[in-house]
């Protein structure tokens, strides 16, 4: 496939336009970078016990830095730092890339390259596959966005399980309730009560809806300057947010699904390069979210709002369930900690002791 032909396809191509190499205006700073790499690799040339296929190295071009927007097995397409689309493949030494990747990558003469290295992950986003493997998501991300429609009520489960994915990882995550057109009055007052919790907690709670386009430009802002993924179950609409945020896209990566009623469905990530400058995953969307990876000890400490608590209760094996002297069923009493947040710890806490059981009988 041809690069324009791919550009068109516009898998999350950003808005930058595909400046091609003999266009492109190098500062001196960058000219000078390239000319101290291009030495050393030829001073590696020179001495080939340093590198033992030194022609191969000499074929390719300069060092570029770019980052994964979508990866397709062992290749995957990098949007270059200039602005550049590149379908490359990968070295085999370097692992599995993952969609938001920072790579190091080179031309390989035509309109492909190779990826040469990569950065070391600021955060990794994973999460159990059915095979119970730890499947890597995206790389650093700054901002985890949990998607959920709000009739039925979004499942605290999985909101849950997200959160703390996201505070085990260090990272704060923000809430979207899109579809808001959907719903009536009375579903719009239970739904507001449901969230308090969360926005009593200090998580910001955003309500979306991309039919009426409301809460856009709240969403729009939330996303500046940084790397967000936009996660939850299938369907709740996250691919049309982000089309809803970039008209001139095609967003629709994934195959018609006939599952889903010929709908498309995405499947697999894809980063877009937002106008504002922050950039935005899409993922597919997942019925439940394993973390039966996170451990125990680390669990209670993903319920932000419990960590006062933890380490005062009497026993310091408590389970936080039914102990007399127990600090977190005390603040539940006095109002302190919202009581679904405490039951949604405890299933977390139950369904990890029977994940591991499964695994490790
Ligand atoms: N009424 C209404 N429908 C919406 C809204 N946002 C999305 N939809 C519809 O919901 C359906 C699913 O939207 P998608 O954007 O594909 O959902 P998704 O979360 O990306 O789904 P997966 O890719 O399977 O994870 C589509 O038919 C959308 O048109 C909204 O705000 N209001
Ligand atoms: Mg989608
Ligand atoms: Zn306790």
């Amino acid at each position: 496939m041809n690069r324009a032909k791919r550009n068109a396809r516009a898998i999350a191509a950003p808005n930058l336009p595909a400046v091609p190499m003999s266009n492109r205006r190098l500062s001196d700073q960058q000219r000078g970078r390239i000319k101290q790499r291009q030495n050393a690799r030829a001073t590696r040339a020179r001495d080939a016990s340093h590198d033992p296929q030194p022609q191969q190295a000499e074929s390719l071009g300069a060092e570029r830095h770019g980052r994964v927007i979508c990866r397709y097995g062992n290749s995957a397409d990098i949007r270059s730092d200039d602005g550049e689309i590149v379908r490359c493949v990968s070295r085999q030494n370097l692992g599995a890339l993952v969609c938001g990747d920072r790579v190091v990558w080179q031309a390989s003469g035509g309109e492909d390259g190779v990826v040469v290295a990569v950065l070391a992950r600021k955060t990794l986003l994973s999460r159990p596959d059915a095979g119970r493997q730890q499947k890597a998501v995206a790389a650093n991300i700054d901002q985890i966005v949990i998607v959920a429609t709000g009739e039925p009520l979004p499942g605290r489960q999985l909101i849950d399980r997200y959160v703390l994915t996201a505070e085990s990882i260090g990272i704060t995550p923000v809430i979207v309730i899109n579809k808001t057109d959907l719903l009536g009055s009375q579903a719009n007052t239970g739904l507001t009560k449901h969230l308090q919790a969360y926005r009593d907690i200090g998580y910001r709670v955003l309500l979306t809806s991309v039919k009426v386009e409301h809460g856009l430009d709240d969403l729009r802002q939330q996303l500046n300057d940084r790397t967000s993924i936009l996660v939850g179950q299938s369907g709740v609409g996250k691919s049309s947010l982000v089309q809803a945020l970039l008209p001139h896209e095609d967003v629709r990566v994934g195959a018609l699904s006939k599952a889903q009623r010929g709908r498309h469905t995405t499947t697999t990530s894809a980063l877009y390069q937002l106008p504002s400058g922050g950039q935005l995953i899409d993922s597919p969307g997942v019925r439940d979210f394993g973390v039966w990876h996170i451990e125990a000890e680390r669990i209670a400490h993903g319920f932000i709002e419990f960590r006062p608590f933890l380490g005062t209760c009497k026993f310091s094996n408590c389970t936080h369930s039914m102990e007399p002297g127990c600090s977190l069923l005390e603040a539940v009493a006095a109002g302190q900690v919202d009581r679904h947040r405490l039951q949604s710890y405890q299933l977390i806490m139950e369904a990890v002791k029977e994940e591991t059981k499964d695994i490790f009988s």
